[in-house]
């Protein structure tokens, strides 16, 4: 049959990625840090040169370009969780202008933040249309998050954290826009993505790692729920996209326990992990579970959130 395919990263994105190290004070106020978006939407014209035609500023109307229209309201959706949810402008935290580039290569059937803007390609015979999803949409833009604050270093561990920060940061947007309560959440990364040729309803699922796909082409969803099926491999970063499903399914069990919506507590103590500091670059999965721990006690104290962190921890087999 034909080649197995993944989402790793190809040569063309490890060409492109151009990863900066953000350290030490805060940076000073910019012109666009005033609390609201800035994006820039270009037609990269099915060529592999980025950032291609501009086709869209902000504030200015949809055209006739769905892909355009769909990645200009993802950035937007994505930039008011950050602000209303998190109080944070921008990915940066210092109004960062937000640019994607749509229509990138042909038959592209990926799409990643190189180190500066997101990129997104029409798909092929195994996926659509990578814009079609906002929570994929949110889950590159959550790259450049990461990438300003804790900056995981993108293997092993800290890459598979890397991965599912940006899973989780995904699903919140796709439950903020929709308005969702985490147990009507689908907890599904990239669902509507896979063409009819493949047998599965998304990229990932957080709720049941590893069920999210199972097909010729594709294979079967490789991804653990729990450390005694952690996937050692050189693959994929050392399997950034695979271990990921360890630390999103704790994600998934601490959500779904406080109920609610997921971005107010779950969301916060990722978030406060995230940015504050205390993480390491190559923190391993316990090094996380132990900041969202301190974490949850320096936003919540000793109450109900810590004790459900420490039962999705535990439920997943990662020490804290
Ligand atoms: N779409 C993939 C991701 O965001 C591309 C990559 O970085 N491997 O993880
Ligand atoms: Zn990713």
């Amino acid at each position: 049959g034909p080649a197995r395919r993944t989402l790793e990263a190809d040569a063309a994105q490890r060409t492109h990625r151009r990863l900066t190290t953000v350290l030490g004070a805060r940076p000073a106020a910019s012109a666009t840090a005033d609390g609201k978006p800035h994006r820039t939407v270009h037609d990269a014209q099915h060529r592999q040169v980025l950032p291609g035609v501009k086709v869209r500023g902000e504030g200015e109307e949809p055209g006739q370009d769905a892909t355009v229209n769909r990645a200009y309201a993802g950035l937007g959706a994505t930039f008011e969780l950050l602000l209303k949810g998190f109080a944070r402008d921008s990915v940066d935290g210092n109004g960062l202008p937000l640019v994607a580039s749509v229509h990138y290569g042909e038959n592209y059937g990926n799409a990643f933040w190189d180190g500066e803007q997101m990129v997104f390609g029409d798909g092929d015979e195994i996926f659509r249309d990578f814009t079609l999803p906002v929570d994929v949409i949110a889950h590159e833009l959550a790259h450049g998050l990461t990438q300003y604050t804790a900056n995981l270093t993108y293997f092993g561990q800290p890459g598979a954290l890397n991965e599912s920060v940006s899973d989780v940061f995904g699903s919140l947007v796709k439950q903020y826009v929709n308005d969702q309560t985490a147990d009507r959440a689908d907890w599904l990364i990239g669902a509507g993505l896979l063409t009819d040729r493949v047998t599965g309803v998304a990229l990932r699922s957080m709720k049941a790692p590893g069920t999210a796909y199972d097909d010729d082409v594709l294979g079967k969803d490789p991804q653990p729920a729990k450390m005694e099926d952690y996937v050692r491999t050189g693959r994929d970063n050392g399997g950034v996209h695979i271990n990921s499903g360890i630390p999103n399914h704790a994600f998934y069990l601490l959500a779904t326990d406080l109920g609610g919506k997921a971005w107010e507590r779950a969301g916060r103590i990722w978030y406060d992990t995230l940015t504050g500091g205390s993480l390491e670059v190559d923190a391993s999965f316990a090094d996380f579970a132990r900041a969202t721990v301190a974490a949850a006690r320096a936003r919540f104290g000793d109450g109900e959130e810590h004790e459900a962190l420490l039962k999705a921890w535990s439920l997943v087999g990662v020490p804290t």
